[in-house]
């Protein structure tokens, strides 16, 4: 596998990404191979302050297009420090979540207007996407339950479950339309089933990675 990739990991709410993302690094050491972990909204010194910003409730009621910009800003500071960098050094890049979550929480929840999104994705990102997304759904229920069990929730999670309901929708419809890349993992199951699953797609990506 000489060329490096870029692997993302999507979901609503305690779907279980976090604990999903260290068995995927497993999965990718047993391989040999070299890559790096980071996250979105994040990932950089700056971007983990729009993260505090965003994720925080000092800013509560923010309006819908700030947020989508903050995303954004912090996504394009880190391609330029982070991401472009290392698949350029050719290192592997795992991230936790990355532009399909802008098009899930402020397309599909907040509702702004698909295109524009894209409009900014092409600006920010240029010809630079994902090779392979992981999408871990389960119904909302499920998710927010076991997110809840884990610590108080930020500005997201005091969302409703209709805009959670949203985010789902939206983050299935795009799995649909590029199932190439975005896989879709049933993450109501119990944890060995949800990773037999995430093993699965890694082999085969592998597999195909080295054709
Ligand atoms: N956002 C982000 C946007 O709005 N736009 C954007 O462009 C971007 C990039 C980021 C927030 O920012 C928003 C989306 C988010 O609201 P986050 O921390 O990345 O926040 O996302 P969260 O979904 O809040 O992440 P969580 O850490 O809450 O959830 P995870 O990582 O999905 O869940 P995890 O792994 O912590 O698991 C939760 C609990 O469930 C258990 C785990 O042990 C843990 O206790 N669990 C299971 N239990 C039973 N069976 C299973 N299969 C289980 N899997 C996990």
């Amino acid at each position: 596998m000489t060329q490096a990739r870029f692997i993302t990991l999507e979901g609503s709410e305690g779907v279980g990404k976090t604990t999903n993302l260290e068995y995927i690094k497993t999965l990718l050491s047993a391989q040999g191979i070299d890559f790096i972990v980071t996250r979105e909204p994040g990932g950089t010194a700056l971007g983990e302050q729009l993260r505090e910003l965003l994720l925080g409730h000092k800013h509560d009621g923010m309006a819908d297009e700030t947020e989508l910009l903050m995303m954004f800003a912090a996504r394009a500071e880190h391609l330029d420090k982070v991401i472009k960098p290392a698949l350029a050094n050719g290192q592997w890049v795992l991230c936790d979540r990355f532009t399909d979550a802008t098009y899930a929480y402020q397309g599909g929840g907040r509702g702004i207007d698909f295109e524009r999104i894209r409009i900014l994705e092409d600006y920010v990102q240029g010809d630079c996407r994902p090779d392979l997304t992981l999408l871990l759904d389960a119904p909302i229920e499920i998710g927010r339950e076991r997110a809840n069990q884990r610590s108080a929730p930020d500005r997201f999670e005091k969302e409703q479950t209709d805009f959670f309901n949203k985010v789902r929708e939206a983050y299935l419809s795009r799995a649909k339309s590029d199932p190439q890349r975005m896989k879709i993992i049933n993450a109501a199951l119990d944890l060995d089933a949800v990773k037999s699953q995430i093993s699965d797609q890694i082999k085969l990506f592998f597999s195909h990675s080295d054709s």
